[in-house]
């Protein structure tokens, strides 16, 4: 494929990216608005480089007439202060089944953490995008993770860059104890959760009476 073809094949793409982001930032606007605790803290979201969709492709024996099976070209991640705020989220898009996207299917690396450390809920959906050609449904790939597994996988996914996947066996033995760390740091916070929920509200609340002084 030329670069136009990319282009032009990418286009619903990166449309989806963009509504699903306004769509999970939405709840957390709306519900900060009503004064209610958002199980959502940040979003974010990305197109996959084409040299690693290519890569996937390759990996997968996706030929290059069936590039769209690559299930992660849309990328959508969704952080949360603390492990149960997961669940909620996953109970969010699960209410939207059937509605504006469709669960194909969900991978719980929280559960069955990966050998490297990483942790992770993946949720797979099909999303109908509008475009000037119609309507094109497409993959898209939802990660919901803590703070704390964004900040390992974040670390660990520059150094597999940096070593081109073979990161050396004692850096790895690092990551794995770092990753016990973060889970560790979940753990810890989930039980003073209350805690640190009353505080946060009462801060806000705060800031609130002063900016509109
Ligand atoms: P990009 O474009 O760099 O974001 P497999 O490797 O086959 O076991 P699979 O099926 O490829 O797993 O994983 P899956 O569930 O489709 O998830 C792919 C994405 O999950 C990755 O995107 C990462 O964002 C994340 N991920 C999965 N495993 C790890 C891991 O061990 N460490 C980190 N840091 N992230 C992981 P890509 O492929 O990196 O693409």
């Amino acid at each position: 494929m030329d670069d136009r073809s990319w282009e032009e094949f990418l286009i619903p793409y990166e449309q989806a990216v963009e509504e699903l982001k306004v769509k999970f930032r939405g709840i957390r606007k709306e519900l900060k608005k009503k004064n209610e605790y958002s199980p959502i803290e940040f979003v974010t979201g990305r197109i996959k480089k084409i040299s690693s969709i290519l890569e996937k492709a390759q990996k997968l024996g996706i030929p290059m007439d069936r590039l769209e099976e690559v299930e992660d070209i849309t990328g959508i991640r969704i952080m949360c202060q603390f492990v149960q705020d997961i669940d909620r989220v996953v109970e969010l898009v699960r209410q939207r089944n059937g509605k504006d996207m469709t669960i194909v299917y969900e991978k719980d690396y929280i559960k069955n953490q990966k050998p490297s450390g990483y942790r992770s809920y993946h949720i797979i959906i099909k999303y109908p995008v509008h475009t000037s050609q119609g309507e094109k449904e497409i993959l898209a790939e939802i990660q919901i993770r803590t703070l704390a597994m964004n900040f390992w996988a974040t670390i660990e996914h520059s150094l597999n860059y940096k070593y081109e996947g073979n990161i050396p066996e004692d850096i790895k033995e690092r990551l794995r104890t770092t990753a016990e760390a973060a889970y560790l740091l979940d753990t810890e916070m989930s039980e003073i959760r209350d805690e640190i929920r009353d505080a946060q509200q009462m801060f806000e609340y705060k800031s609130n009476i002063v900016s509109r002084i």
